[in-house]
């Protein structure tokens, strides 16, 4: 079994060429849930419906959150009672949430209605948020602001100097069903190139998982979301400075620490390879721009390979 801790967009792609290069019903991916948020009374799982949405195929593809062949009735007809849509939710999307609110409401963990999600648009991997239980990533600001990450990210297009970042409710979330055991019984445990402070710390902060990642007799593999000394995508080079981390390839492998055994840079990066040696971290050198399926196919094989040279 092949486990991945995943964030949203960098980990779609990602999973995408996984669930290409070995059969989908070995890969568990442990996803984020500090993103969610409720709107209007509805919980929304950003992380987890990108995934979905990105592997069921029907991702919108510039924005690659939201559906493609959305329309926004619903959210214009709730402007005309002065909503202001800052968190745009398509019709198709508001379906999902409306969907799994319901489920929630009637007790069903979150675990479970993503169960039964993933199987609905035709996912044969297992999609695990990494607790049942309501967590939140807050953003304090340099200027004294306690802001949800959506507020930070989407309304404040993520402009405010970070002073600190935390997972409120982390201390009493327990991991999902599954979670623990994706971890401890895997063939190798990968951290997709998702944003290493509020998409994989987030998962890493729910009491248990670090210690199962540290304990696992699973190689550890990293992919590196920072390519050429910048992000691929989302705003990972304005949070990494918060947590003391540089915002380089190295500088990422560095932070995560002990947790990895192996560590994947992009060719931009190679001269950084002996530094990450240096680190007590394997490391490889090869293509990780995943804009198509074949190099993320690729990338999947060569984490699997250097798991496999790892794990003898
Ligand atoms: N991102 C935006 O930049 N603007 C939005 O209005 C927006 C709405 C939205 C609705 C549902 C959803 O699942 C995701 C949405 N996102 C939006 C993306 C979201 O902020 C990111 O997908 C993650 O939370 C960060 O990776």
């Amino acid at each position: 079994m092949f486990t991945v801790l995943a964030g949203g967009v960098g980990a779609a792609r990602f999973l995408r060429g996984l669930t290409r290069a070995v059969d989908p019903r070995q890969v568990a991916a442990i996803v984020n849930v500090g993103d969610d948020l409720h709107r209007f009374g509805l919980r929304i799982c950003p992380d987890l419906d990108s995934i979905t949405y990105w592997l069921g195929g029907v991702v919108h593809p510039e924005q690659q959150w939201g559906r493609a062949d959305e329309r926004f009735t619903v959210s214009e007809e709730l402007a005309r009672f002065g909503h202001d849509p800052w968190f745009t939710l398509g019709d198709r999307d508001l379906a999902l949430h409306l969907h799994r609110t319901l489920r929630l409401r009637e007790g069903v963990p979150l675990s479970a209605v993503t169960a039964e999600v993933t199987r609905a648009f035709g996912l044969d991997l297992r999609l695990l948020p990494a607790t049942d239980d309501e967590v939140e990533t807050r953003i304090l600001t340099q200027d004294g602001r306690d802001l949800h990450f959506q507020e930070y990210w989407v309304r404040e297009r993520a402009a405010p100097e970070v002073a600190h970042v935390r997972l409120a409710g982390a201390d009493t979330a327990r991991p999902a069903p599954g979670v623990i055991e994706a971890i401890l019984d895997a063939d190798a445990v990968i951290l997709a190139p998702s944003n290493p402070v509020v998409s994989i710390d987030t998962i890493l902060d729910v009491p248990g998982v670090r210690e199962a990642i540290a304990g696992t007799p699973a190689p550890v593999i990293g992919v590196s979301p920072i390519v050429g000394g910048k992000v691929v995508r989302g705003m990972a080079h304005r949070l990494l400075p918060a947590v003391g981390a540089e915002v380089t390839a190295a500088g990422v492998a560095a932070y995560y620490g002990d947790l990895l055994d192996g560590w994947l840079i992009d060719t931009q990066d190679e001269d950084q390879a002996p530094q990450v040696e240096r680190g007590g971290v394997r490391c490889r050198v090869t293509d990780t721009m995943m804009d198509d399926p074949e190099v993320a196919t690729a990338l999947a094989r060569t984490c699997l390979d250097l798991a496999e040279e790892l794990g003898r």
